[in-house]
């Protein structure tokens, strides 16, 4: 019996998604909510960490540890690299990395430690979902790297390294830490975000812009992955 977690970094992510499910039990853990829901007899988790890596990977260890959800689901907003991704274009992660992890010093490559690998993949099942819910309602949606720092991104220069270096097709905040925490619990994890900005000089203004609009878009694809999984 599957117990799925659904999360959001900021309160806009996630806000289109409680507004789709009815009778939302909330429960105060770690100085955080999360919303209990039952769509049609599935036990749904959802929550929004706060911005950044460590909040987003005590969210998701919570969910899996805490909640004994064993599917992550994570839905939000990024920032465009792949020049194909324009603003509310949807992008689904096969793997991530964590731009801003750097002990090259010691001639380790970026975003490698010991122990842990550059990239992470996702699950390839989910992905599998989640193209067959692209293809049947005719969305367009990007299948690629994702890029997490605990950074906003608003510069050519530091958009460029991030490209350069690890191949990025998106950038966000928390995507590679939350699948860091899946992969070590063993828990099949699935990241995708909507278009904000495209992390250059107006990323900004097209962030405060567009925040809203771009989560519901990846929100209403999210449900829909949902009704095809469960
Ligand atoms: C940005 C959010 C964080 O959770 C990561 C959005 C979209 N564009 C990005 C970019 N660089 C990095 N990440 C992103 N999310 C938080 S800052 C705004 C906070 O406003 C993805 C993302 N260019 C708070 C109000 O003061």
């Amino acid at each position: 019996m599957t117990k799925l977690a659904i999360m959001g970094a900021m309160e806009e992510e996630i806000e289109p998604l409680l507004a789709h499910f009815k009778d939302v039990n909330v429960v105060e853990y770690a100085d955080n909510k999360y919303y209990e829901v039952n769509y049609n007899g599935l036990e749904i988790v959802i929550a929004y960490s706060k911005i950044g890596k460590v909040f987003a990977s005590l969210t998701a260890a919570t969910m899996i540890e805490k909640f004994g959800c064993d599917v992550l689901l994570f839905s939000g907003v990024a920032g465009g690299i792949n020049p194909s991704l324009k603003i509310g274009d949807l992008i689904i992660a096969d793997k991530l990395c964590q731009h801003d992890l750097d002990i090259t010093a010691f001639g380790h490559p970026h975003g490698y430690v010991p122990g842990g690998n550059v990239f992470v993949e996702t699950s390839k099942e989910l992905r599998e979902a989640a193209k067959r819910v692209a293809d049947k309602n005719g969305l367009k949606v990007l299948e690629g790297t994702i890029a997490t720092g605990d950074q906003f991104i608003h510069s050519n220069e530091r958009k460029e390294f991030i490209e350069n270096t690890f191949k990025a097709d998106a950038l966000e905040m928390e995507g590679a830490s939350v699948a860091v925490v899946c992969n070590a619990l063993n828990v099949p994890c699935f990241v995708l975000r909507a278009i904000s900005d495209t992390a250059d000089m107006d990323a900004g203004f097209d962030f405060d812009e567009f925040l809203k609009s771009s989560a519901v878009e990846s929100a209403n694809y999210l449900v829909k992955i949902v009704d095809e999984i469960k």
